[in-house]
């Protein structure tokens, strides 16, 4: 048996916990849970959107503590820590490796229009074969693009993603995890290393970059300081899938490979695993991505808009998650066949009011416009699971890998309805859970790389089958 700690930072909130796992034994506790979100700060040009990152970053510590505090009260040394925060985000450092700014969040406007602007010089289709990533507006390359009307460039030695930048203020380590770098656009699809050709494309100085590594390696101790901040004598930094749907996906309790996932948090993130990526127009057409996974496999899958809607409307009526169940028992009861939205629409990316944005999306689509609270709930509920079950059947349909059952993990897999509706609307069996799948993934890839557990990404699931408790939800129930 072995103790990892896993640092995992979501877009609408972060946690860090304790993971115990031993050949039959996989566990976790919760050390900390820390509420997150991008926020808007203004500037001369009108306002900018910022992760907290030295926020979070207190909060990792505090969250790191208490891992000790509970290892110690185990008997047991913690013996790694691997960090996962979402994709495409980074900070810029000076020569000095100071953090120049907070870190822009992918929702922020400044991206809008850059991509078209980019696929006017290189078609969409060239970048595609190269990089094998869909069009997200926010994807990495076109964040520098952006980036170039700034004035931060000019100063910064170094850009870290951001679970880098954070195992770098652990540990001193400057590196670049390849399922993160996957995610950026200046990765070549077949090999997840920078491309020189791209990064050129975005403009910035190659040297910027750190050097890649795949999850699995050891990278580091931890700094003097932070263990003594922390009490995690001994402790080192491994590399996990730092993307945290790379961490998920591996978290998925999966008996063989005929499995479809919904990684469901703010975004959820459908698709099937593959060893090869899927290049083809029709991939590009559907909006498929071939982003890297851990052992080197393909995570081909779309990007949903999520539960980012369902949470914008919640903000709006002034409720957190816990006025979420009575909302969802009466969305319940209504009846199928509602409205239904386009959730990939981009209106819904940016932060602000969001029940007007989906009242106008039914407008416009000339169906009935909902007005009550559980009204609006069903329908987004209704979009969301159509999206996921298109987005499976275009996987089908573009890998063609058959599949069997739709696992939901992840945050969404508590929604019983969103399960429910998701089972019905893909007609095939849906099994939710585990919630913590990216915690999981993390520190299944600390304990092989311990050499505590053993084998490819099929005997880790095993392990997450064999100790999760799943609900199965049955199409037509
Ligand atoms: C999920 C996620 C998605 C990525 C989006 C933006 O948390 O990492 O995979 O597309 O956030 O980074």
């Amino acid at each position: 048996m072995s103790l990892h700690a896993a640092v995992d930072f979501g877009a609408s909130s972060g946690r860090v916990m304790l993971g115990a796992v031993g050949t039959d034994h996989l566990e976790l506790t919760e050390a900390a849970r820390f509420r997150n979100g991008a926020v808007l700060v203004p500037r001369e040009r009108g306002a900018a959107l910022y992760w907290d990152m030295v926020g979070l970053w207190r909060e990792s510590l505090t969250g790191l503590q208490r891992v000790a505090e509970l290892a110690r009260a185990a008997g047991e040394p913690v013996a790694s820590v691997g960090v996962a925060t979402w994709a495409v985000d980074y900070g810029l450092l000076d020569g000095d490796g100071t953090l120049l700014a907070a870190p822009r969040s992918y929702r922020d406007a400044r991206t809008d229009g850059v991509a078209e602007r980019l696929h006017q010089r290189v078609p969409a289709a060239e970048l595609y074969r190269r990089n094998g990533l869909q069009h997200l507006p926010f994807t990495t390359v076109y964040q520098l693009l952006a980036e170039q009307e700034e004035s931060l460039l000019a100063s910064a030695r170094s850009l870290l993603l951001l679970p880098d930048l954070v195992g770098w203020w652990l540990s001193g380590h400057r590196g670049a995890e390849s399922t993160n770098v996957s995610t950026t656009g200046l990765a070549d699809v077949h090999t997840g290393r920078w491309a020189p050709d791209l990064v050129e494309l975005a403009g910035i100085d190659p040297a910027l970059l750190a050097p890649e590594h795949d999850p699995g390696v050891v990278l580091a101790g931890l700094r003097p300081e932070v263990e003594e901040s922390t009490g995690l004598d001994g402790a080192r930094l491994v590399a996990v899938g730092s993307h945290d749907t790379a961490s998920a996906v591996v978290g998925v309790p999966a008996a063989d490979e005929r499995f479809a996932y919904v990684v469901c948090g703010t975004w959820s993130l459908v698709g099937v695993e593959l060893e090869e990526p899927v290049l083809t127009e029709a991939s590009l057409a559907s909006g498929f991505t071939n982003e890297r996974g851990v052992d080197g496999r393909i995570r081909y899958l779309h990007n949903v808009m999520g539960l980012w809607v369902l949470q914008g409307c919640l903000a709006d009526w002034g409720l957190d998650s816990t006025g979420l169940p009575p909302l969802l028992a009466a969305a319940g009861d209504l009846p199928a066949g509602g409205p239904v939205i386009d959730v990939d629409d981009p209106v819904f990316l940016h932060p602000g009011p969001m029940v007007s944005r989906v009242q106008r999306a039914c407008e416009a689509a000339g169906q009935p416009v909902p007005t009550e609270r559980p009204a609006v709930v069903r329908c987004v509920l209704d979009s969301l699971a159509g999206a996921f079950a298109r987005a499976v059947e275009d996987a089908v349909r573009l890998s063609g890998r058959d599949v069997d059952v739709v696992h939901v993990v992840g945050g969404g897999a508590q929604n019983a309805l969103l399960c429910q509706l998701t089972a019905d609307a893909c007609g095939r069996p849906v099994l939710a859970g585990p919630v913590e799948a990216t915690a999981l993934g993390n520190v299944l890839v600390q304990a092989r790389a311990a050499g505590t557990v053993t084998g490819g990404l099929e005997d880790l699931r095993a392990l997450v089958a064999k100790t999760a408790e799943l609900v199965r939800y049955v199409p037509g129930r």
